[in-house]
């Protein structure tokens, strides 16, 4: 999309640099998403506004391209690459809130599925508001839920889908809970680029969260709810 070359990323106003940002992501320039990510935190930008305006609008952008077939798969793994090394940037910022231990969640990209930008950033987002997170990774089968819930016994479950081919497989996981009676032990909730409310409710799961900071919304008020009813 645009030429980085000895541009110095230093000269360029908060907007010119997080166009940059848009433009050094598409390019796949990972260096070049990384320095501008300092460069906007040490002018004071919040690591979340960071993250929405710079990182999530960029890969949007990406996404765009990808569906119109000007960019291909090679192409959209370096974008996610240099994504994910803006991310590692914020990680440690977005969990440093201090905020006590709030519950327990254990996420996952479905079976079938190796999308895992949005689960990471849903996860760093819940950490950040005092989730402890187990995250499954990438590509699992019902069991992996299953293992991870026995386990480590959280209050909510996370899945993720990107495909429309993948999310039918959260019903799946759902449908399992159900068998083994274990279903309401859990909050279930569900998110990722094709899903909807509809879809949400249609496979039994508790709520749909529109993007990382809904999640949170999300987790937060179904805990507020367990912890007035377990003091009532
Ligand atoms: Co893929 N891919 N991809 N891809 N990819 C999409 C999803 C697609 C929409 C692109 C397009 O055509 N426009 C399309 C799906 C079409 C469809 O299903 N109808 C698609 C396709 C087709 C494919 C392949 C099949 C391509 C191929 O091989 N021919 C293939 C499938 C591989 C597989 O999974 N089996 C594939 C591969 C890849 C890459 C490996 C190249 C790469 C993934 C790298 C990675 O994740 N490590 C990739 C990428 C990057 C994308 C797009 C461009 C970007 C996804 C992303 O990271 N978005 C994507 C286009 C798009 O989504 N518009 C696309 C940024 C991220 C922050 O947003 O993930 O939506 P998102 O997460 C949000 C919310 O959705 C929500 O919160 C997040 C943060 O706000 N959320 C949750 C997500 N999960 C949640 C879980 C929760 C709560 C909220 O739990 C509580």
């Amino acid at each position: 999309m645009s030429d980085a070359g000895d541009l110095d990323l230093n000269t360029l106003n908060d907007e010119e640099l997080t166009q940059q940002v848009h433009d050094d992501l598409y390019d796949g320039l990972k260096e070049e998403v990384e320095a501008a990510v300092h460069i906007l935190l040490g002018r004071g930008w919040t690591p979340y506004k960071v993250l929405t305006e710079a990182l999530v609008e960029g890969m949007r952008i990406v996404g765009i391209d990808f569906r119109d077939g000007i960019l291909f798969v090679p192409e959209v793994l370096l974008a996610a690459n240099s994504m994910k090394a803006g991310m590692l940037i914020l990680k440690p910022l977005l969990a440093e809130t201090g905020a006590p231990r709030v519950g327990k969640m254990v996420i996952g990209t479905v079976k079938g599925d190796i999308h895992d930008i949005g689960k990471n950033l849903v996860g760093m987002m819940m950490e950040g508001a005092g989730f402890e997170v187990i995250d499954l990774g990438i590509n699992n089968p019902v069991e992996n839920y299953l293992a991870a819930i026995e386990e480590h016994q959280p209050d909510i479950l996370g899945m993720s889908a990107l495909l429309t081919t993948t999310m039918p497989y959260m019903k799946v996981v759902i449908d399992t809970l159900k068998e083994k009676g274990v279903r309401d032990d859990y909050v279930v909730l569900v998110g990722g680029a094709p899903l909807n409310e509809e879809f949400a409710k249609a496979i039994g799961a508790d709520s749909y969260c529109r993007d990382a900071a809904v999640a949170v919304e999300t987790a937060k008020s179904y805990m507020a709810r367990k912890h007035n009813q377990l003091n009532a």
